[in-house]
C-alpha cells in the first residue's frame, strides 16, 4: 500500500484512497529515458510526417539473401543503409541546431542510431559511418548491438555521437506512431509493421487487385530547422530507395 510519509512528498493522487497500490522502483535506465524524452518532448516543436513505401521487392530480397548467406537479414539493415544515403543527400536531417540559434551544424559524417527495447528500457546503440558499411556488415553490427543491449547494456560512448535515429516497432507491430527526436539530432524514424493491401493493378487491367506489401514510415523532425516538404521530399525519396533493395547492398 502507498501511504506517503513525511519527506515522500506524493505528486499526484493517494490512491490507496481507492484500493491497494504496489510501488516498485523503475529501472534505471527507464529513468534516465524519462528525464531525456520529457525535455525532448516538451522543448522541441516535433511534426510527424506519415508516409509509406512499397516493400514487395525488398521483401523477397531480404528473405533471398538470408537464405544464401549465413547472415539473417531484417528490414533494419536496408533501413540504415537507405537513410545513410538520405542523410548525405539531405544534409539538414544530419545536423543539430548550434546553441546561438542562428546556425545548423552540417555534420560530416553518418552515424545512425536504432532503438532497441530491453527488459530495463529503451537504449539506443549508434553504429558508426553507416555509409561506409556493406550491407551485411549493417545486419551483423545491428544484431551484435541488440543482442549486448539486451544481455549486458551499453557503454555511453555506444550510444554516443549519432546524428539520425531509427526506432522500428515492425516486429510487434502497430499502423504508425509518433516517435520523440532523440536531441541534439533533428529528426527520428519511425517504422511501423509492413502489410500487405489491395492496390489498382500497374497494368490498368479493370477488374483486377494487386496486393502489394507496405511499410509505414512515421518522420518526426524538428520544425525549427526542417519544414514539412523536406520531411515529404525524404520519406519519398527513403520509399524509391527501399523499392531498388539490390542497390542498397
Ligand atoms: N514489419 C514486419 N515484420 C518486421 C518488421 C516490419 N517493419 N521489421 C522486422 N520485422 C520482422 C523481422 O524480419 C523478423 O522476422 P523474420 O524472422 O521472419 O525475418 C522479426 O520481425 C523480428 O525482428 P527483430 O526484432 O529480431 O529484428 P529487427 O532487426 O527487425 O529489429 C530491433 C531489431 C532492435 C530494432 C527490435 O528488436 C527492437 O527492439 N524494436 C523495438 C524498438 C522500440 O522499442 N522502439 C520504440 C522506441 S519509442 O518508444
Amino acid at each position: 500500500m502507498n501511504t506517503p510519509s513525511s519527506g515522500d512528498r506524493p505528486i499526484g493522487p493517494d490512491f490507496s484512497e481507492f484500493g491497494d497500490v504496489e510501488k516498485v522502483a523503475m529501472p534505471r535506465v527507464q529513468q534516465y529515458a524519462a528525464r531525456f524524452l520529457a525535455q525532448n518532448w516538451t522543448s522541441i516543436p516535433h511534426v510527424t510526417h506519415h508516409d509509406e513505401a512499397e516493400v514487395d521487392a525488398l521483401e523477397a530480397f531480404r528473405k533471398q539473401l538470408s537464405v544464401s548467406e549465413e547472415t539473417k537479414y531484417t528490414p533494419l539493415p536496408f533501413l540504415l543503409k537507405a537513410v545513410a544515403q538520405l542523410l548525405l543527400e539531405f544534409p539538414r536531417f544530419n545536423a543539430s541546431l548550434d546553441s546561438d540559434g542562428r546556425h545548423l551544424l552540417l555534420k560530416r559524417y553518418v552515424h545512425i542510431g536504432f532503438a532497441v527495447d530491453t527488459p530495463g528500457g529503451l537504449l539506443v546503440p549508434v553504429i558508426r559511418d553507416v555509409d561506409q558499411k556493406s550491407l551485411r556488415e549493417l545486419a551483423e553490427e545491428s544484431a551484435a548491438l541488440s543482442r549486448q543491449a539486451r544481455e549486458k547494456g551499453l557503454s555511453l560512448a555506444q550510444m554516443s555521437g549519432g546524428c539520425f535515429t531509427i526506432s522500428s516497432l515492425g516486429s510487434i507491430g502497430g499502423t504508425a506512431f509518433t516517435p520523440i527526436i532523440n536531441a541534439p539530432e533533428l529528426a527520428i524514424l519511425g517504422v511501423a509493421a509492413q502489410r500487405w493491401r489491395p492496390c489498382p493493378p500497374q497494368d490498368g487491367a479493370p477488374d483486377s487487385i494487386d496486393w502489394r506489401l507496405h511499410l509505414p514510415l512515421s518522420l518526426s523532425y524538428d520544425h525549427r530547422a526542417i519544414n514539412g516538404a523536406d520531411a515529404a521530399r525524404f520519406t519519398r525519396r527513403l520509399a524509391e530507395l527501399l523499392a531498388r533493395p539490390a542497390a542498397l547492398t
